[in-house]
C-alpha cells in the first residue's frame, strides 16, 4: 500500500506516507490496494463518460456511482476490504456500459470510436480479494514517480485528492435530488485527465483550479439540497449534554440520514443526538422540528473512541470520519452509506428500525445532565439577513476585521494553533467558524459585538460556500473586491474534501489562506513555492503573530 492523501499521514526524515500493513488512520494494506483498484476502474469509465457526453449521450447510473465509490475511498470513510471486492465488480460493469454508450454514440455521430488506452484498457478484474491484489500494481497514485518524479506525481494526487472532495459533496447533494451536469462534465474531464497519466505540471495545475471550480457548483448544490430539503439554517441554541432517557447518537455529515432517523424513532422515546459535523442539523427548521432532536453529544472526529464508549445508546456514521470501533461499542456501532468496517452493523436502504430497536434495549442516560447551550446556525441568509448591521459595525470601526478559522479537526497537536488564534483574536475582530475544528473553541463566551455574537458558527465544512457567498456580498457591499476585505482565512485541513474546499479558494482568486497544522505531504516544495507565488498561500505559524500580520495587512 501506499497513502498520502491526509494530513495525518506518515512522516518521517527517511520517508512521507503510509506504507506497510496498515496506515495511520487504520486502514489495511488490502482496503488501500482494492481502492485504488476502484479508483482506475473509475478514471476509464470517465474516460468513456467524457468522450460520451461530447457526443450528447449520458450515463447518470454510472456518474452516480463514481461519485459514490470516490467518497467511500476518502480518509476515515470505508475499511471494510471485502466492500471495495464488490464495488470493484460493480465499477467494471459501470466502465463496460460507459464504453458500450461511447461507442453507440461515437457510430450514429457516424465516427470511429477511439481506441482508449490507459485506464480505459485496465484488465477485466479478479473477482476474488487475491487476484485483485495481485493487479493492484497497475493503480497506485506513485507507480510513475520513478520515470516522472514527484512534482507531477504530487499534483496528479492535488487532482485525485480534490476528485475525491467533490465527489463527496457531490453525493451529499445527489441523494437529496440536487445533481448537476456541471459536476458530471468536471468529474468526467478529470478523471480523463488523470487516465491519460498526465505528465506535465501546467494542464494539472489548471485542472486542478477546474475542479475547485466544479467544487464550489457542488458546494452550492448541497446548500440547495439542503435549505430545499429542511428549510433555510437560522440561529439556533443547541443542549450540548444530554437529557435522561434512551438514546442514539449520529455522526457524520449526512442530513438525510439524520431525517431517517428521526422518522424511525418518532413517538418512540428516544432522543437522538448529533455528533461531530451533524451538529449544523439543529438549525435547519424540518429538522429541529422533531422534539426528540435533543441536543448535541461529544465533540470532533478524533475523540469518538472515548465518547463513543460512554455513550448509552446505539451510535450510526452516516460518513467520515470513523476510527477502528473499540470493543466497548463494536456492539452497537453502525455504518451508513459510504462508510464500512468490516464486522460492523451496515444499515441498508435507509432503514433504521434495528437502530431504535437497539436503543430502547439499551439504558440510555439515568439522569439529565446540567445545561449547557451553544448556538449555531449562521449560513448565509442569516448572515445576510443583517448585513445592514455588519456594514454599519464596520463602516462605524466596531468591527476591524473579520477571522474564518475553519475546517477539519484531527489529533496533532498543532491543532491547539485554532484555538490560540480563536481565543486571541481581539475584542473587536468577528470570527467565523466552520467545519470540525471549531469543537476546539465553539463552547467559550466570544462575547458580542453590539447585537451581532462575536462567534458565528457558519456549519459543516462544505458550508464554506456560506462564507464564500457572505464574502461576495460584502465585497459588493463595500465596492471592493474579497482579497481587499477586512477578512482573513485561517484553514485547518485533514481529509480530501478540505483539499476540494481549498481548491475553490484559489480557484476563486482568493489570496493569502493559511493552510495548517502541516502542509500536504503530496505537495513537494516546488509545487508549495507555486502556490505561495501564485495565490499567497502561507503555512500557520504562531497564532498572535499571524492575527497580527493579518490585521497590519488588512
Ligand atoms: Fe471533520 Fe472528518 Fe467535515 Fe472532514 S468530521 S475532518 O471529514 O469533512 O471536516
Ligand atoms: Fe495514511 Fe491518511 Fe491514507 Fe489513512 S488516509 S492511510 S492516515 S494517508
Amino acid at each position: 500500500m501506499f497513502c498520502y492523501q491526509c494530513e495525518q499521514t506518515f512522516r518521517s526524515e527517511a520517508a512521507t506516507g503510509c506504507a506497510g500493513p496498515k496506515g495511520m488512520c487504520g486502514k489495511d494494506a488490502a482496503t488501500a490496494d482494492l481502492q485504488d483498484v476502484l479508483l482506475h476502474l473509475c478514471e476509464g469509465t470517465g474516460q468513456y463518460l467524457h468522450r460520451a457526453r461530447a457526443l450528447g449521450a449520458t450515463d447518470a447510473e454510472a456518474d452516480r456511482f463514481i461519485l459514490f465509490a470516490f467518497f467511500t475511498t476518502l480518509t476515515n470513510v470505508n475499511f471494510n476490504a471485502g466492500k471495495f471486492v464488490v464495488l470493484i465488480q460493480e465499477a467494471a460493469g459501470h466502465r463496460d456500459r460507459a464504453k458500450a454508450l461511447y461507442e453507440k454514440a461515437a457510430t450514429a455521430a457516424g465516427k470511429a470510436p477511439e481506441r482508449l488506452a490507459g485506464a480505459a484498457a485496465f484488465f477485466r478484474p479478479a473477482t476474488d480479494m487475491q487476484g485483485l491484489l495481485a493487479q493492484a500494481g497497475e493503480a497506485g497514485v506513485r507507480k510513475d514517480v520513478e520515470s516522472l518524479g514527484e512534482d507531477v506525481i504530487g499534483l496528479r494526487s492535488l487532482v485525485l485528492y480534490g476528485l475525491k472532495g467533490v465527489c463527496a459533496y457531490a453525493h451529499h447533494a445527489e441523494v437529496l435530488g440536487q445533481e448537476r451536469d456541471a459536476i458530471y462534465e468536471a468529474v468526467e474531464h478529470a478523471l480523463d485527465l488523470l487516465a491519460s497519466e498526465p505528465t506535465e505540471i501546467a494542464p494539472l495545475l489548471d485542472e486542478a483550479l477546474a475542479l475547485g471550480r466544479a467544487n464550489f457548483v457542488a458546494m452550492e448544490a448541497l446548500d440547495a439540497a439542503n435549505t430545499r430539503s429542511f428549510g433555510t439554517p437560522a440561529p439556533t441554541q443547541v443542549r450540548m449534554t444530554p437529557l435522561k432517557g434512551k438514546a442514539i447518537l449520529v455522526s457524520g455529515h449526512d442530513l438525510k440520514d439524520l431525517a431517517a432517523i428521526l422518522e424511525a424513532t418518532k413517538g418512540k422515546g428516544i432522543n437522538v443526538y448529533t455528533h461531530g459535523e451533524l451538529l449544523p442539523a439543529h438549525s435547519y427548521p424540518k429538522l429541529k422540528a422533531y422534539p426528540h432532536l435533543a441536543g448535541n453529544y461529544g465533540g470532533a472526529w478524533q475523540d469518538q473512541q472515548r465518547e463513543f464508549a460512554e455513550f448509552p445508546g446505539p451510535i450510526v456514521m452516516t460518513s467520515n470520519c470513523l476510527i477502528e470501533p473499540q470493543p466497548r461499542y463494536r456492539n452497537r456501532i453502525f455504518t451508513a452509506g459510504p462508510v464500512g468496517w468490516a464486522g460492523i452493523r451496515h444499515i441498508e436502504n435507509a432503514d433504521f428500525s434495528q437502530v431504535a430497536q437497539a436503543a430502547l434495549a439499551l439504558p440510555g442516560f439515568a439522569e439529565d445532565a446540567p445545561e449547557e447551550r451553544v448556538t449555531i446556525g449562521f449560513g448565509h441568509d442569516a448572515v445576510l439577513g443583517v448585513a445592514d448591521k455588519v456594514i454599519e459595525a464596520v463602516k462605524a470601526g466596531a468591527i476591524r476585521h473579520f477571522f474564518l478559522v475553519g475546517g477539519c479537526d484531527g489529533a496533532a497537536p498543532g491543532r491547539n494553533y485554532y484555538t490560540d488564534f480563536a481565543e486571541h483574536a481581539p475584542q473587536d475582530t468577528m470570527v467565523l467558524t466552520l467545519g470540525c475544528g471549531k469543537y476546539r473553541f465553539n463552547r467559550r463566551d466570544f462575547g458580542s459585538i453590539g447585537e451581532l455574537p462575536r462567534l458565528l458558527d457558519m456549519g459543516q465544512c462544505n458550508d464554506a460556500y456560506s462564507a464564500l457567498v457572505v464574502a461576495t456580498k460584502l465585497a459588493e457591499a463595500f465596492g471592493v473586491g474579497v482579497n481587499e476585505l477586512p477578512l482573513s482565512l485561517i484553514v485547518s485541513w485533514f481529509e480530501q474534501k478540505a483539499a476540494a474546499v481549498l481548491l475553490t479558494l484559489l480557484a476563486l482568486g482568493v489570496r493569502n489562506v493559511r493552510l495548517g497544522p502541516t502542509l500536504p505531504a503530496f505537495l513537494t516544495p516546488t509545487l508549495v513555492n507555486v502556490l505561495v507565488e501564485k495565490f499567497g498561500i502561507a503555512p500557520i505559524g504562531d497564532a498572535k503573530a499571524d492575527i497580527e500580520a493579518s490585521l497590519a495587512h488588512a
